[in-house]
């Protein structure tokens, strides 16, 4: 009875399901996207997206935030979000910011230096060929390397928006190292989704040059937070929000509050009117960039998360506070 999940060492969404895997104790095999697995994930997968998880059955799933999710009713022990549904909301508010937002510095750092993307290109091409002579190995570096950069505008990096995605990346590991100076994980002393979303983006940039030495000078802590939510274990509760809030209230206003629910929104606002690109002012400065289709998606199931929580009262409290509210209604 074992999952498989088709991954990669360099893809944070793999790594946030296989995160959640070894945390629940399920059995499962980690199968490297590589030539030689190329076929048979090929013949499974709807989408050229990794991961892919089958199950023991053979049904193929795709997408980390709804594989998570089925999984969840599955397997409901132990439960992965808080029973607290403030909590749990905010939970996977702050997986959606990082999942859609968190993901635009993870790949700009990745394609945009040289150094960056020498690095990230010979990881992949030992992963994809890893007996491959030195010659073939070389020839599809040149190829990631000739492709990669050019996507960059996929995730709205341009020159133009380099320093605001730059300084978000700063800011969000700094905000976490304030938050994590007094717990282990995101909500207390146990992992939960937004554990697993922050930390597999913010895990890939622990391995590439450039963000990665900004991570281990500026934010040591969220570095050992990093290693542990690779083999997640629970060390205790949750917290309640009046602990939580001193340090989280900050990283959800500043981030989420401020910048990533207004960019959604826009987005999202842009692709109902039509348009092929928006702009949109964050933090006093203009952001311009073409529309990404999956974020008006998930941006909507958010929404209706919302709607659907109980307590609305304590939690809409907490939304205000954070300047989240507006965007969520
Ligand atoms: N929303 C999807 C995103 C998956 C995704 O974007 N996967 C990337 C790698 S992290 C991918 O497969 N890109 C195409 C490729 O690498 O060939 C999820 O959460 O699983």
């Amino acid at each position: 009875m074992t999952y498989r999940i088709f991954g990669s060492e360099l893809s944070p969404f793999s790594v946030k399901v296989r995160s959640y895997f070894r945390y629940k104790g399920l059995p499962h095999e980690w199968i490297p996207r590589s030539a030689a697995t190329m076929d048979e994930f090929r013949k499974h997968a709807k989408l050229p997206l990794i991961p892919l998880v089958l199950t023991p059955e053979g049904e193929a799933l795709q997408d980390s935030t709804p594989i998570i999710e089925k999984l969840e009713a599955r397997h409901p022990e132990p439960r992965l979000d808080p029973a607290d549904p403030v909590l749990a909301f905010l939970s996977a508010l702050l997986e959606e910011y990082s999942d859609e937002w968190g993901n635009k510095p993870m790949f700009h750092y990745r394609w945009s230096r040289e150094v960056d993307e020498i690095s990230t290109a010979e990881r992949i091409a030992a992963e994809n060929l890893p007996d491959a002579p030195d010659e073939q190995r070389a020839g599809v570096v040149q190829m990631i390397r000739g492709r990669m950069p050019g996507r960059l505008s996929f995730v709205g990096s341009s020159p133009e928006t380099a320093a605001a995605i730059e300084a978000s990346f700063v800011r969000e590991i700094e905000l976490l190292e304030a938050h994590l100076a007094e717990r282990p994980f995101v909500m207390g002393a146990r992992p939960c989704l937004a554990d697993l979303g922050l930390f597999c983006q913010l895990y890939e940039s622990s391995t590439d040059p450039t963000p990665g030495a900004i991570l281990r000078e500026r934010a040591p802590r969220v570095c050992g937070w990093i290693e542990r939510m690779l083999t997640p274990k629970a060390e205790g509760d949750f917290e309640e929000w009046d602990a939580l809030a001193p340090t989280l209230a900050p990283l959800l206003r500043s981030e989420v509050g401020e910048l990533f629910l207004p960019w959604s929104d826009a987005n999202a606002k842009a692709i109902a009117a039509g348009e092929e690109s928006f702009e949109v002012e964050l933090k006093g400065e203009t952001f311009r960039q073409g529309v990404q289709k999956y974020h008006a998606k998930s941006l909507g199931v958010i929404r209706v998360k919302r709607a659907a929580a109980s307590d609305r009262s304590r939690l809409d409290a907490v939304l205000e506070e954070t300047g989240c509210a507006g965007y969520l209604a």
